[in-house]
């Protein structure tokens, strides 16, 4: 047994029923024997009721105490008390004089309280239950979810507990840690192997003489190892391009070219405050991304980023070919008036602030287009911004194409003569004309005197809608 190899074991006693152990004759009978054999032996420690909740805080420190009257021999520091309830109140036995130089022992998981939603919510939780007994108190059991499962009726895929929380597993995963870390407090994570739990570390591969154990979640496993050595290396939260989902992990991959296209839902890798900024950390539409990023599907199944409100961004690692200002088409809908969006290189903007023209409704797709100012060569990474809330996006596409073009390209105006109105950004009415075909408007803001900017040209119906950059 481990004891000879100079480990430490854990004796130990869970409940057989909710009322305590059955008979407790059997149970005195257990720890006489124990004790006989084991009770000097330096290497040997001695958990004796694990999660005692069927007792009373009195009830059990009068059966903590006599065991230790029972057997005076065990040294006090090899005796692991258990705190009152599930082990998580550690002050209600500690503060007992009777248990003056015993150890005592914590659990923490997350089970119970999905409120918790940072890394220092889940500190502050444990703190609560060891008080001021750190330095005497083992954290005997932790742990959480690191293969997918569900829980509360909601799939969790696998997370990755480098990155910052989006959810109140991974506060916890992360923030536990850095507790016991900060105490210096000898922990145990729990379940290391049991089949069939989405919260074992491991999982048992191979056959006969063969069998291994496989780490189920490396980014959990590394979490882990910070909360008692100091060799692990913990990764830094990295921005880099998302490069898709393998085994249900965002694995990272290379930057969007410019002039190329851009999915919106395809933002970097980083997490919330790094790679993108949205106002609350769940995936409001559930689709596709891990993150805070709120991500849906359009009609036709495309993944759009919606839910999104002013002061939100995202980020994207681009490669830029080819110094120069861009034509950029977006997929874009919205059911409101002011919705908006601005995109910038480095916090320096590149682009107005672009007006979604109010559609029909959120289904109601259409592509709006604008041009950038200069956008040097190079990788460096783009921010698109909501500027204006709830605006949905599906992707960007920026091509050398010069603006003159625009009307050809994205041309969806009827080709008879009708009437158009053109409103400037602040959604002021500049002027009214009809026109034969889309070559007119050029002429026709020339002749006017209509000063330089971009537009939004609409025509009479409402129905048809398009951005315009005129250039005098
Ligand atoms: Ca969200
Ligand atoms: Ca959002
Ligand atoms: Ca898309």
């Amino acid at each position: 047994m481990g004891l000879e190899k100079g480990r430490v074991l854990l004796a130990y006693w869970g409940p057989a029923q909710s009322s305590g152990p059955k008979n407790m004759n059997d149970w005195w009978a257990m720890w006489d024997k124990v004790i006989q054999k084991y009770g000097e032996n330096p290497n040997a420690y001695f958990e004796i009721f694990n999660e005692p909740h069927m007792y009373t805080k009195d009830e059990l420190r009068d059966l903590y105490a006599s065991w230790l009257e029972r057997y005076p021999n065990v040294p006090r520091d090899h005796i692991i008390l258990n705190g009152s309830g599930m082990a998580q109140n550690v002050p209600d036995i500690a503060s007992d004089s009777r248990f003056d130089g015993c150890l005592f022992a914590v659990h923490e998981y997350t089970f119970w309280n999905m409120g918790i939603t940072t890394e220092e919510g889940w500190k502050n939780a444990l703190k609560a239950k060891v008080g001021p007994y750190a330095d005497r108190t083992i954290c005997t059991e932790w742990g959480g979810a690191m293969s997918p499962g569900t829980k509360d009726g909601v799939y969790y895929d696998y997370m990755d507990y480098n990155q910052l929380p989006t959810n109140y597993f991974m506060a916890y995963i992360r923030g536990i840690p850095e507790q016991l870390r900060e105490w210096k407090m000898g922990s145990f994570y729990w379940p290391g192997l049991r089949d069939g739990d989405w919260y074992s570390m491991t999982k048992r591969v191979g056959e006969g003489a063969n069998i291994k154990l496989e780490i189920v979640n490396q980014s959990g496993f590394e979490r882990m190892k910070r909360s008692w050595t100091d060799t692990v290396e913990v990764k830094p939260v990295k921005q880099e391009p998302f490069g898709g989902i393998k085994d249900g992990v965002e694995i990272a991959g290379d930057p969007a070219f410019i002039p190329g296209k851009i999915e919106a839902e395809d933002y970097d890798l980083g997490g919330e405050g790094v790679a993108y900024h949205d106002n609350d950390p769940e995936n409001q539409g559930g689709e596709y991304r891990h993150g805070g990023v709120d991500i849906t599907t359009d009609n036709e199944g495309n993944y759009v980023v919606g839910w999104t409100e002013e002061g939100e961004w995202l980020k994207y690692t681009i490669n830029v070919q080819e110094s120069g200002d861009y034509y950029v088409q977006a997929r874009v809908s919205s059911g409101l008036e002011n919705s908006s969006f601005q995109l910038s290189i480095e916090d320096k903007a590149i682009s107005e602030k672009i007006v979604i023209p109010k559609g029909s409704s959120w289904d109601n797709y259409q592509i709006i287009d604008f041009n950038t100012s200069p956008i040097n060569e190079g990788q460096q990474v783009l921010t698109l911004k909501i500027t204006g809330s709830f605006v949905n996006i599906d992707w960007l596409k920026f091509s050398t194409e010069s603006s003159t073009t625009i009307f050809d390209i994205t041309n969806s105006f009827s080709t008879t003569s009708q009437k158009y109105i053109l409103f400037n950004y602040q959604g002021k009415r500049v002027a009214e004309f009809t026109m034969n075909n889309h070559s007119e408007i050029k002429v026709y803001l020339k002749q006017n005197n209509i000063k330089s900017g971009v537009f939004i040209l609409r025509d009479k119906t409402g129905k048809s809608t398009q951005v315009i950059k005129h250039y005098q």
